[in-house]
């Protein structure tokens, strides 16, 4: 069966640009390929990229057991950040824009040089870091509940929405970055505390995973380019008024806040 891949598209962006959550696609057509998947999240991205926007990266999901099981999804996807995206260390964000936005914090590469191939290592990848600071991703799944499965998930461009990046970092190699914690904050309340070892082992694994996929499309990342490697905790609701804050041993701190 051949799937509409750009209906796909129009279908997701029209929920982002309604803020109305949508039913999942593999629930209307049976089932979706991860190819087909992968092809409406190049669609819905190139879409955007002829409205004028530009990319600043790209990301990974589903990298950490927490997510994983958080999800019901047991395999990490990959996805892109829109330059529009992006947002500093202490950032408002509008709930207005956005459907029913979860908070989650994040290991963020920095990339000081251009990187690809099918082959790529978590050495290259560090190689051509240039820092890895902390973040806080706002996902927004754009289906209905936040309930999707592997390939609804990709289709949606693993329901990014917004990211705040952390101010200052360190070097690649200046600390076992599978060492470095990160306590989330809630209001003040901690929900949870985990180590870069929580994404697949090590967050420099998972961005080498990012490359050899890309290389399947003859792709790359590119120097300048921010990655996320994944939430190694679960994420939260974020409402408005709901201060949410990721604080790391090695990064300093990043805040979203609900407005
Ligand atoms: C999918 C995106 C997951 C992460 O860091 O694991 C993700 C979702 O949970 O909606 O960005
Ligand atoms: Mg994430």
């Amino acid at each position: 069966m051949t799937v509409d891949l750009a209906g796909w598209a129009g279908y997701l962006q029209a929920a982002v640009d309604n803020r109305r959550e949508v039913q999942g696609i593999e629930a209307q057509i049976g089932s979706l390929s991860i190819d087909d998947a992968y092809a409406i999240q190049a669609a819905l991205i190139e879409n955007r990229l002829a409205a004028g926007d530009s990319l600043a990266g790209a990301k990974l999901g589903l990298t950490s057991k927490a997510k994983q099981e958080q999800m019901g999804v047991d395999e990490p996807a990959y996805g892109w950040v829109p330059a529009s995206t992006v947002l500093g260390d202490d950032a408002e964000v509008v709930l207005g824009e956005l459907i029913h936005p979860r908070v989650e914090p994040e290991f963020v590469f920095l990339m000081g040089q251009a990187l690809a191939g099918a082959d790529a290592t978590a050495e290259q990848v560090l190689d051509a870091t240039e820092s890895v600071v902390g973040g806080i991703e706002v996902i927004d799944s754009r289906y209905e509940a936040f309930k999707f499965t592997l390939p609804d998930v990709i289709a949606d461009n693993t329901s990014a929405a917004r990211v705040a990046i952390g101010a200052y970092g360190v070097g690649p190699r200046e600390v076992d970055l599978r060492a470095v914690t990160c306590t989330f904050t809630i209001d003040d309340e901690d929900v949870g505390s985990a180590t870069g070892e929580a994404l697949l082992g090590d967050p420099a694994e998972c961005v080498a995973m990012l490359v050899r996929h890309l290389a399947k499309y003859d792709r790359g990342l590119e120097a300048g380019w921010l990655v996320m490697a994944g939430a190694p905790l679960g994420a939260q609701p974020l409402s408005v008024g709901t201060v949410a804050t990721a604080s790391y041993s090695h990064f300093g701190s990043v805040t979203v806040r609900g407005v």
